[in-house]
C-alpha cells in the first residue's frame, strides 16, 4: 500500500498555465505515494481522496519543488585567489588565458578522487537542497582527460545516493582545452573528448551533451563534430553559447534540437528565432553575469516576443558564479535581468524541467512527480522578492518530507 495524502493550503501556485502562477486559492493535492493524483480546489476534492488524510498547511504557499538546471557543482580544488585577482583589474578572459580560469579547476579535479569530489559536492548540494530544490542538472568538464570525466560523472550519479534528489548529468567534455592539447583544439576533440562521451554513455553516466562555443574554448565546428556523436547515441544537447561573445552557437544548437541554450548575453535576434522554432529553453545564469560584471543583458524582451521559454539556474561553479543559491538566482533574475517575479519561478520550476527534458516535474499536476516545496510565505512573489532570506518550510521529495 502505498501512502496516502492530501494536503490542503490557502496558496497553491501549481505553475500550470491559466491564471498567474496556476494560482488555486483554497487548494488541495492529492498524493499517491511519489504522484501527484489530483490537484484542485478544496471544495472540489473528489472521492476517493475526500477520506484520504489531509494535513492542512493554513496559510502558507506550496509551490512545485526548485529545479536547478546548470550548475557544476563537482569539481575539486578552489578559485577564491582569482575573485581577488578580478578584482585588482585582471579579466575572467584574461585569467583563463594564462592557465587560470577552467584549467586551475581541471589541475585541483585532477588530483581529486571520486569521494573528493562526492564530498566537496555534497554540501553545495544541501545548501540547494535546504530551499526546496528536488533535481539539479550536474555537468563534467573539469577533467578533459577520459578517466577524470568519468569519475566527475560517477560522483554526480553518487550524489543522489547520498540525497534525496535527482540528478540529471550533462557532458561537458568541450568545456576548455586541456594544457596538454594547447593550441590543438580539434586534436583534443576527436582524440579525448568523443572518445570520452562514447565511454561515458557506455557506462550510462550521460542524460545529456554539452559544451562551451567561446573564443576562450571551441568554435561551432568543433561543437558540432561532438553534437553529431550526441545524436548518434540518441542523446540530447545544450550549450554554453554567446556567454562573452556572439559566435552564433545558440543557433547551431537549437538546429540540433537542444534542450537549451545557455547564458545568451550576446545572442542576436537570429539566435533567438532559431531557438524559438526548435523549442530550446535559454537559460539565462544572473549569478555569472553578477560575479563577471557583465553589462551586456540577455536579450530579455526578444525571447519573450518569440516565446522562447525562459529558465534560470546557478551556473554553480568555482569561477564564474560561486552561487549556491536557487532564490538569490531568481532575485537576480528579476533585478539584473528585469524578468517578473512570475517568470523567474517558471525559470525554476516549469521551464526548468523542459530544459534538462522532463515531462513528469516542474508543475503540480496529475501524473507528475509529488516534488513539492511549502514556504512561509502568503504570495510566490515573495520568493523573488526578498534578498537572503530562506522561507523554505518543507520540501517534499517524491511524496516523502
Ligand atoms: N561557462 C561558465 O559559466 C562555466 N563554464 C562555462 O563554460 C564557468 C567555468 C569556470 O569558470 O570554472
Ligand atoms: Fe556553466
Amino acid at each position: 500500500m502505498t501512502k496516502k495524502t492530501v494536503f490542503c493550503s490557502k496558496h497553491i501556485a501549481t505553475m500550470q498555465v491559466g491564471q498567474p502562477y496556476g494560482m488555486i486559492e483554497n487548494g488541495a493535492v492529492a498524493m499517491d505515494g511519489s504522484s501527484i493524483v489530483w490537484v484542485g480546489p478544496q471544495s472540489e476534492i473528489p472521492s476517493p481522496y475526500t477520506d484520504w488524510p489531509q494535513v492542512d498547511f493554513g496559510d502558507r504557499l506550496i509551490t512545485p519543488a526548485l529545479i536547478d538546471a546548470h550548475t557544476h557543482v563537482v569539481f575539486g580544488g578552489n578559485r577564491a585567489v582569482e575573485f581577488e585577482m578580478r578584482l585588482n583589474g585582471a579579466t575572467y578572459e584574461e585569467i583563463a588565458r594564462a592557465g587560470g580560469g577552467i584549467l586551475s579547476t581541471v589541475n585541483g579535479t585532477r588530483a581529486a578522487s571520486e569521494q573528493d569530489l562526492l564530498a566537496g559536492a555534497l554540501p553545495r548540494v544541501d545548501t540547494l537542497l535546504a530551499e526546496g530544490v528536488s533535481c539539479i542538472e550536474v555537468k563534467s568538464g573539469y577533467g578533459l582527460d577520459t578517466e577524470t570525466e568519468l569519475r566527475m560523472l560517477r560522483a554526480a550519479r553518487r550524489i543522489a545516493q547520498e540525497r534525496p534528489v535527482r540528478v540529471k548529468t550533462s557532458f561537458l567534455g568541450a568545456h576548455a582545452i586541456p594544457p596538454e592539447y594547447s593550441g590543438r583544439g580539434d586534436a583534443y576533440i576527436d582524440d579525448v573528448c568523443i572518445p570520452t562521451l562514447r565511454a561515458a554513455h557506455a557506462e550510462g553516466l550521460v542524460d545529456a551533451v554539452d559544451g562551451f562555443c567561446e573564443g576562450i574554448a571551441f568554435n561551432p565546428a568543433q561543437i558540432e563534430r561532438v553534437f553529431k556523436v550526441a545524436q548518434e547515441l540518441g542523446l540530447p544537447v545544450k550549450l554554453h553559447a554567446e556567454q562573452l561573445s556572439n559566435l552564433g552557437g545558440a543557433r547551431l544548437a537549437a538546429s540540433y534540437g537542444a534542450l537549451s541554450a545557455d547564458h545568451i548575453e550576446y545572442l542576436d535576434a537570429e539566435g533567438v528565432a532559431g531557438m524559438a522554432s526548435s523549442g530550446t529553453v535559454a537559460v539565462l545564469l544572473p549569478g555569472a553575469f553578477y560575479t563577471l560584471h557583465e553589462t551586456q543583458q540577455p536579450p530579455v524582451e526578444l525571447l519573450r516576443a518569440q516565446n522562447v521559454p525562459i529558465a534560470l539556474a546557478t551556473d554553480c561553479n568555482p569561477g564564474s558564479s560561486p552561487l549556491t543559491s536557487l532564490l538569490l538566482t531568481m532575485n537576480m533574475g528579476c533585478t539584473l535581468f528585469r524578468l517578473t517575479p512570475q517568470e523567474a519561478l517558471a525559470g525554476v520550476t516549469c521551464n526548468a524541467a523542459r530544459a534538462l527534458g522532463l515531462s513528469d516535474t516542474g508543475t503540480i499536476d496529475a501524473g507528475l512527480r509529488a516534488d513539492l516545496a511549502i514556504w512561509d510565505v502568503t504570495h510566490p512573489t515573495e520568493l523573488a522578492y526578498r534578498i537572503g532570506f530562506n522561507p523554505l518550510y518543507k520540501r517534499i521529495f517524491g511524496g516523502v518530507e
